[in-house]
């Protein structure tokens, strides 16, 4: 199949979700393009099958806001003639299901061309929810060909909130298994903790929903008790903040804020714990990802996350905010060698056997085959 996929390019679950799908599908033989305004972060565009159109907004004196929604629907309808698309795939409804609406009239005298939505989280639970744009949002729900959330629990959301009589399908994050290893010796982890304390590892885009001071607390309370450092793994408006906190906490010297990072595959089986202390998430591919590898998450009680980690078995769950409850967990997991294994080893299963790629992508197959 000719599949044009469509997703926020930065530094962001669902740009990670819909670049490895078009990764994962042009290794199964489909011809993946990406109609983005930038390079996708995880995109190695020399990959065979993958091709990559940027959208150009060009703005004018006139414009106070470029109307980027135009010209994305222009580029797609652009390459879908050109390149013969089968199909439209955006992920993260706002603006991305209007553009693919509007592509697909524009080439509608001439062909078919049907769109998938894929529901993120924060598409729906916050900015969907905003007055200026709920309206366009539950339009663009119902005016898609397809409709896929990545949790029960966002799907639930959706239909509870939006009204919408759409029949959207349930396909979870994914992970590949075979990219991200647990690794048992942990060695390369002296690099950040060179006395030899254990690694907590935190990985977000730094919105004030993923609560990344929390991160921090735990951190000092941990430390209160034994030797760990924490490796804060991307970028975003708390972490100025969060930088802040752990010199009032007297604890910067045992946190590494390392930045925006490709390949975390080789960072996160460093650790041995993955902090999540989120607010709200749909489903938490931070913590996917760390189970993958071995290391288990201690997360929060919200949204999807309890369709993943299932709460003493591969991870633990606890309340919003309370760094007590969060911290003994943490503290179990770094003392308790033998809890640790258990535990680290049925996270790596559940990765495996319900989340990997062999397991999801063939959904999204299923779907684009049934729509088309
Ligand atoms: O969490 C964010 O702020 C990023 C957001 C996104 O759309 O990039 O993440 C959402 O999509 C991820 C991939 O599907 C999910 O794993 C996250 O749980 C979800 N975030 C929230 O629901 C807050």
């Amino acid at each position: 199949m000719k599949i044009g996929i469509t997703c926020y390019p930065t530094y962001g679950g669902s740009g990670i979700v819909a670049t490895e799908l078009g990764l994962e599908l042009a290794t199964r033989g489909h011809e993946v393009h990406f109609i983005t305004y930038a390079n996708p972060i995880r995109l190695d565009t020399g990959a065979a099958n993958i091709h990559y159109h940027e959208v150009e907004v060009s703005t004018y004196p006139l414009f106070q806001y470029p109307p980027y929604c135009l010209a994305l629907a222009s580029r797609m309808a652009e390459v879908a003639e050109e390149h013969a698309l089968d199909l439209l795939h955006v992920h993260y409804a706002i603006p991305h299901s209007i553009s693919a609406m509007l592509g697909q009239q524009m080439l509608a005298p001439r062909r078919r061309l049907p769109f998938i939505t894929t529901l993120h989280g924060t598409d729906i639970t916050l900015v969907g929810l905003d007055r200026s744009y709920f309206p366009i949002t539950k339009f663009s729900i119902e005016k898609s060909d397809g409709v896929t959330s990545i949790s029960n629990h966002l799907r639930e959301h959706t239909l509870e909130v939006f009204g919408v009589s759409n029949d959207i399908r349930v396909i979870y994050n994914f992970v590949n298994c075979t990219i991200y290893q647990p690794d048992h010796e942990k060695e390369g982890a002296r690099q950040f903790a060179p006395e030899g304390e254990k690694l907590l590892i935190h990985l977000s885009n730094f919105r004030p929903v993923k609560r990344v001071l929390d991160c921090i607390r735990i951190l000092a309370a941990v430390r209160n008790e034994y030797p760990a450092h924490l490796l804060m793994a991307g970028d975003g408006p708390d972490r100025g903040p969060a930088e802040h906190l752990a010199r009032e906490l007297n604890v910067s010297r045992h946190v590494t804020f390392l930045g925006k990072r490709d390949h975390v595959e080789r960072l996160i089986p460093l650790a041995h714990v993955l902090l999540m202390p989120s607010e709200m998430e749909s489903f938490g591919l931070a913590a996917l990802e760390g189970m993958a590898c071995g290391v288990p998450s201690v997360a929060t009680r919200v949204g999807g996350v309890p369709e993943l980690i299932t709460h003493g078995v591969d991870g633990y769950l606890e309340a919003v905010g309370d760094i007590g409850a969060q911290t003994k967990r943490v503290l179990a997991l770094l003392t308790d060698g033998d809890l640790f294994a258990q535990i680290a080893s049925a996270a790596r299963e559940t990765a495996l056997t319900r989340f990997c790629t062999d397991e999801i992508i063939p959904q999204y197959e299923r779907l684009y085959r049934e729509l088309l």
